[in-house]
């Protein structure tokens, strides 16, 4: 059986239309959930870009893989599970945005972007060797993972194809084709947009909000040709930078549609709860034009597979490296236990498995094993993840897991999200920020799933609090986390 693993960057289960459709379509994406197994309980164990992609290499929880936050550097020397397919007679491809420094191990052929790479005419290293493409950066992804099973790999062997997307990560740049889309909608604001984050030290602290901290020039690309329009001096000189990179065919298509915009914006003098929701229908407009480019090269991969009879023996993952803040709480930006970035989309396409859906707890910790299991390699003991291949098969699991960890690292620093851990059962979420601020945080997920009502400490809380204490430390003991709850917290 191959493996065709497509992830996405920061891309928001509210933005498949097979989790939520109240925004945007994307029938190539949804047709792995009808076809296959859409995961409705899918979550990560450390919401940030890289560590998130260490765990889904590794299988293990960010302090066991030692990737815990962005400034690190990923010890390819390590185990992981394309190195372990290899071994077992695999072709092994990674294809696009790497983000763990060091360069991949494990592959057969690997062409990757520098760092977050860019949307327009984007640098990446093939192979060790640097070579810029033009065009645009989610096309140039799915045409290289194409042209990799059409021509590069070894058609003897069963093949493992990683292919992650750039997009839609900040800034949410969309394909020149794409910039008229949506011209005319207008997104309701979320419930939770003005959260006055009361009860909740850490929400209070972030540096995330699209009021205070969407950028202006760089965020929303109202970069004017007169210069009048300044915001962040260090975001504004990258926007400025992103719109050079462009080339000129792709410039004048860039400014027939952001001239108009950028005009009414100044001539408008928007202040105030105005400026506010005028940026989050911005942001949404762009974020969901790139989510369309997204969505027909997934429908360009699927279709290769199609038409080269890759359909019968090909698994197809679609997910994402954590959920993301669609104006949720005020936010962009991911990091919180909070759902929405806890979450992450996870649809399967198994030939011959389950057609439905899965209310499971899973966790990026559990592709690995999956993986492995599939290609019939022994799962070795250390991976902490667990296979969800009995799930995809439609097999009766008698004793699935009750709760899934979190451990959130990367503090102080970009977007100031306070570091904490906690547990997440299927009703029950219990947080502990830690390090600068000492706050526990309870939510009944049934009846608050938006985060807003901090239980922690009221009266009646108190059996169901230390239960999940028990249960949050167990999983500590189990994981092996060196920083765990303290016996004065218990
Ligand atoms: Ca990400």
């Amino acid at each position: 059986m191959n493996i065709l693993y497509i992830m996405s960057d920061d891309h928001s289960y509210q933005t498949i239309s097979a989790y939520d459709d109240r925004f945007i379509q994307t029938p190539n994406i949804d047709w792995i959930a009808q076809h296959g197994v859409k995961f409705s309980e899918s979550f990560v164990a450390n919401s940030l870009s890289g560590p998130s992609r260490a765990c889904m290499l590794t299988g293990k929880h960010s302090h066991a893989n030692g990737f815990t936050d962005n400034s690190r550097t990923f010890d390819g020397s390590q185990q992981t599970f394309p190195k372990l397919l290899q071994q077992a007679g695999y072709q092994t491809a990674m294809i696009g945005k790497w983000h763990l420094i060091s360069q991949p191990t494990g592959f057969d052929y690997w062409d990757i972007l520098i760092g977050q790479g860019d949307y327009y005419n984007p640098n990446f290293v093939c192979n060790g060797q640097r070579v810029r493409r033009e065009g645009y950066v989610t096309n140039i992804i799915a045409d290289l993972a194409i042209d990799w099973m059409d021509h590069k790999r070894d058609k003897n062997k069963p093949f493992c194809l990683l292919m992650h997307n750039k997009a839609p990560h900040r800034v949410w740049s969309p394909d020149t084709c794409d910039l008229d889309l949506f011209n005319d909608q207008t997104y309701p604001l979320p419930a939770t947009f003005y959260d006055d984050y009361s009860g909740r030290q850490a929400a209070a602290k972030q540096q995330m909000s699209i009021s205070k901290d969407m950028d202006l020039v760089y965020d929303l690309k109202m970069a004017d040709k007169e210069n009048q329009i300044h915001s962040d001096p260090d975001l504004e000189a990258i926007g400025r930078a992103n719109y050079k990179r462009m080339n000129a065919e792709q410039r004048a298509r860039w400014d027939k549609h952001y001239e108009p915009i950028i005009r009414r914006f100044k001539e408008a003098g928007l202040t105030g709860r105005q400026l506010d929701e005028w940026k989050y229908q911005r942001y949404m407009h762009d974020y969901l034009r790139v989510i369309r480019s997204v969505d027909r090269n997934v429908g360009r991969v699927i279709d290769y597979l199609r038409t080269h009879g890759l359909l019968e023996n090909t698994l197809i993952v679609y997910t994402s490296d954590q959920g993301f803040y669609m104006g949720e709480h005020g936010w962009f930006d991911k990091r919180f236990m909070y759902e929405e970035s806890f979450r992450t989309p996870l649809l399967m396409y198994l030939p011959g498995g389950k057609h439905g859906v899965v209310d499971k707890l899973v966790q990026n910790i559990d592709y690995a094993p999956t993986f492995l299991q599939l290609a019939g390699v022994p799962v070795p003991a250390d991976i902490q993840g667990t296979s969800l291949l009995p799930l995809l098969r439609g097999q009766r699991v008698k004793h699935w897991r009750k709760a899934l960890y979190y451990h959130y690292y990367e503090y102080p620093a970009e977007h100031s999200v306070c570091r904490h851990y906690g547990i997440r059962t299927q009703r029950y979420s219990l947080m502990h920020f830690y390090n600068d601020v000492n706050q526990w945080e309870l939510y009944d997920i049934r009846k608050d799933p938006e985060n807003m009502h901090n239980l922690y400490g009221l009266p009646g809380m108190e059996k169901i609090t230390a239960k999940l204490k028990k249960q949050l430390l167990n999983l500590q003991l189990q994981y092996d986390d060196p920083i765990r709850l303290t016996p004065a917290a218990q």
